[in-house]
């Protein structure tokens, strides 16, 4: 995204900052063993107010300096950048994102202790980098201003995350073109999972095939780790471990998304192994795929977050009623979750964006639900879930996990689905199994 956006971005961050002060840094990288780290991926919440993805950087905000954005970053090393990659450096990071002033990361905590004496509020990252965050409550611990001077204290630390969420929750035009060539590559690559499909292969193989499409088509790293979860593993929610064989008659349950540019994609789809779902496999699909469209059509300007909860919700326990799996009315059993916890057991949607659970309420302070406004992007995702030894579900049921999740982008007008690109109706999941080669 070019600079301009992330100056406007910080002409809005200093409205609201008023006479406060902020300070956030760059995520620490991670150690994998000896000196072999993790792939590197900034913080979030830095990135979106600098635009810097180096590591070791750090930016202080306060609108009373000379300098009301200064940048600390990794100043050049020519050893260091023969063995870990090139650095901007000091006088390049200062036109490159924008700073008002440019230092070496090294100076942080001398540059943050003069902008003490002018700040009574500091706006922090909380629970993030919990080890910045104590570094910086420990200098404020042993700050003592110099009152003769004039000097203040500071008296209150705020949370960064309640200025800089709802910002995130309102992509502008820049993130939204990214979300969008991301999702359409993302889908792409589920549809040539889809294909590569057949009896025979490992979860593993599909995973590889899926995220070579991602990245083959320009995706830096995953959004999260791939779940292809074949038969039963699909109940389990979060399964990575992508180890079994794919058996015929089973379905598959493929959630993973590409990340570009820093944004995530969130997709999945559940597909018969043998491109041919069984009579109680396409039960189960209808009733999770009527529920997914009710949810998006409840995604509009003006309506709560959690309308498609609600939405997505009435038309499986509608299903689950059909098939006696559950008994009563659908008016009490919503208000319970319990009666309905074993076969859909978590929510329907979450913001996207930078994250793939992204920054942003669901609830606000008075309990009451977001109101959804055009630029929020959410994810659209219910499923259903029978248990192998619970009595109330029929024998041809039992261990079979369905889900269906899209990207949603609230519009003026309602909503646009950002991943249609793979299909989800029966007739084109039956067309398109098995049909692509497998690189093997
Ligand atoms: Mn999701």
């Amino acid at each position: 995204m070019n600079i301009e956006v992330f100056s406007q971005r910080r002409t809005q961050f200093f409205q609201q900052l008023g006479k406060a002060s902020a300070i956030l840094f760059a995520a620490p990288s991670q150690v994998r063993n000896d000196d072999n780290s993790f792939p590197y991926r900034t913080c979030s919440f830095f990135y979106y107010l600098t635009g810097c993805r180096e590591p070791n950087a750090a930016a202080i905000f306060s609108a009373s300096s000379k300098a009301p954005f200064q940048l600390f970053v990794q100043p050049k090393d020519s050893m260091a950048e023969v063995w870990n990659g090139r650095r901007l450096g000091v006088d390049l990071a200062k036109d490159v994102y924008g700073a008002d002033a440019c230092y070496s990361i090294e100076l942080w905590e001398e540059k943050f202790k003069q902008t003490l004496p002018h700040t009574e509020e500091l706006f922090l990252l909380m629970g993030i980098h919990r080890k910045q965050e104590n570094h910086v409550l420990d200098i404020l611990r042993n700050h003592f201003p110099n009152r003769k001077n004039g000097e203040r204290e500071v008296v209150a630390i705020r949370k960064l995350q309640s200025i800089l969420s709802p910002m995130r929750m309102v992509k502008d035009s820049g993130e939204l073109a990214l979300m969008r060539e991301n999702c359409t590559n993302s889908a792409r690559a589920h549809a040539k999972a889809m294909a590569a499909t057949r009896p025979g292969l490992f979860e593993y193989q599909i995973a590889a095939e899926i995220e070579f499409q991602f990245k083959y088509q320009g995706a830096s790293d995953l959004a999260y780790p791939s779940i292809v979860a074949g038969g039963e593993n699909a109940l389990i929610l979060h399964y990575v471990d992508n180890k079994d064989v794919l058996r015929d008659g089973d379905l598959l349950l493929i959630d993973a998304g590409g990340e570009r540019g820093l944004y995530a994609s969130d997709i999945t789809r559940t597909f018969p192994v043998n491109g041919k779902f069984s009579p109680a496999q396409r039960q189960l699909y209808e009733i999770v795929l009527q529920s997914q469209k009710a949810a998006i059509q409840a995604v509009r300007p003006g309506a709560r977050f959690h309308d498609a909860h609600d939405a997505a919700l009435r038309v499986l326990l509608e299903g689950l009623l059909r098939l006696k799996i559950l008994t009563g009315s659908v008016e009490e059993l919503m208000k319970d979750r319990k009666s309905y916890g074993a076969f859909y057991p978590h929510g329907t949607s979450h913001w996207l964006g930078l994250d793939v659970h992204d920054a942003g309420a669901t609830y606000q302070r008075s309990g009451e639900s977001v109101i959804l406004v055009p630029g929020n992007v959410l994810t659209v995702e219910p499923g259903l879930y029978m248990p192998t030894d619970d009595a109330r579900v029929p024998a041809e049921f039992r261990g079979i996990g369905i889900r269906i999740e899209d990207d949603v982008l609230v519009t003026e007008s309602g909503r646009e689905v950002l991943t249609e690109g793979v299909p989800k109706e029966i007739a084109a999941i039956e067309a398109l199994v098995g049909s692509g080669s497998v690189k093997i």
